[in-house]
């Protein structure tokens, strides 16, 4: 047994849990390093790094978690979920418009969120958080969802349509065995959410029901930043030159008692820790970036020994906030992060909330900055 699953036993308040040194848990540490390749899903060549973890990393005197989660057994790996994007499958409505159909299925599952922690998740297509669903802006969408769950389950989209379509009580909120299509249009462009809006509302989002939403920009609607809106729209080749990212602030109340006693980017506590994400260091950096952390009022992003531009929920292509190196997120607040190393040294770049109490229970990652990708 794990010290961190003799520590859940034990039930030590989260204040008092000691996740393993660093220094103790090196040789599992050196286990992560089986090499896997990354899925990109826009053909970007940014890629979470596969290479063994460096050896300086105890140079931070970082304190994480002690050995590995199983990613097959979760079928999901933070490594590959953070490029990963669902654009779902495309045809052209009788009026000329794009028809994309995405397919959801909620299953409850049963996934490892820190080395020997299980908990008993309500999943979007078997992962947390669910797949980034990914539109462009102007699209017809039809949401195919099913709910193969316990539970009732709905999906509450963070955008604009009917009252119908709204995935809350009576308006698409589905029992076990049944079947609903959401269906509206693709709009406003930015980065945005999608939840389980069942009640109790707090439950079923904490229990792992979210996923990002983004709506990339349509350039010929905004012809005065048709550069930028290009930059954003996935299967361009101004958009394959940036490096982009899905991240997913979340966090677990492992033993009921609302609160929260793990904390991760993307679920997995420390996995960027353990396996950092890596960027090629000339090339520009996007991140959408989403909170969806319950029970506690507030969570962040602070990028270490740089600065970023920040577009508040996407909707915007000028920047919101310029210059800053630490943004805040309430639940359900969302943005895009946009950054460059080209002027830096490589290595390794953390990134972390300034809630140090999130980043000791897992919530921060490293970025390895590299001249160029073998
Ligand atoms: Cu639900």
């Amino acid at each position: 047994m794990s010290e961190v699953s003799m520590w859940f036993r034990e039930k030590i308040s989260r204040r008092g849990l000691l996740w393993g040194g660093l220094a103790a848990g090196g040789s599992a540490i050196a286990g992560t390093a089986a090499g896997q390749s990354v899925h990109s899903g826009h053909g970007a060549a940014s890629a979470a790094d596969a290479a063994p973890p460096p050896a300086h990393l105890a140079a931070h005197g970082s304190m994480i978690t002690v050995g590995d989660v199983d990613n097959e057994r979760n079928g999901f790996d933070p490594s590959r979920i953070v490029t990963d994007w669902e654009t779902g499958s495309v045809s052209t409505l009788p009026d000329g418009r794009i028809l994309r159909t995405f397919e959801i299925e909620a299953v409850d599952k049963e996934i490892e969120i820190a080395p020997g922690i299980m908990f008993p998740a309500w999943t979007y297509n078997g992962r947390v958080p669910g797949p980034a669903l990914r539109a462009t802006e102007g699209e017809h969408l039809r949401m195919v969802f099913r709910n193969s769950g316990s539970h009732p389950h709905s999906m509450h989209f963070h955008g604009i349509h009917a009252a119908r379509m709204d995935g809350v009580p009576g308006a698409g909120l589905i029992d076990p065995g049944e079947e609903f299509v959401y269906e509206f249009d693709a709009r406003p462009f930015g980065c945005h959410l999608y939840h389980c809006h069942a009640l109790p509302l707090k439950r079923h989002i904490h229990k792992g029901m979210y996923g990002l939403f983004v709506i990339d920009p349509d350039p010929a609607r905004h012809p005065e930043l048709a550069n930028v809106a290009r930059s954003r729209l996935l299967g361009t080749p101004e958009n394959a030159e940036w490096q982009e990212f899905a991240m997913v602030m979340n966090g677990f109340d492992t033993n009921f008692d609302n609160g929260n006693e793990v904390y991760a980017v993307n679920t997995v506590a420390h996995a960027y820790m353990k396996r950092p994400i890596r960027i090629v260091r000339n090339r520009p950096v996007r991140i959408y970036l989403a909170n969806v952390v319950e029970f506690d009022p507030i969570n962040s992003f602070h990028l270490h020994a740089n600065f970023f531009d920040y577009f508040e929920q996407g909707t915007t292509l000028t920047p919101t906030l310029r210059t800053v190196d630490l943004i805040t997120q309430v639940q359900a607040q969302r943005g895009i992060l946009e950054f460059t190393y080209k002027d830096h040294e490589t290595g390794l770049y953390m990134f972390h909330p300034h809630q140090s109490e999130f980043t000791e229970l897992g919530w921060t990652g490293m970025f390895d900055v590299v001249e160029a990708v073998a």
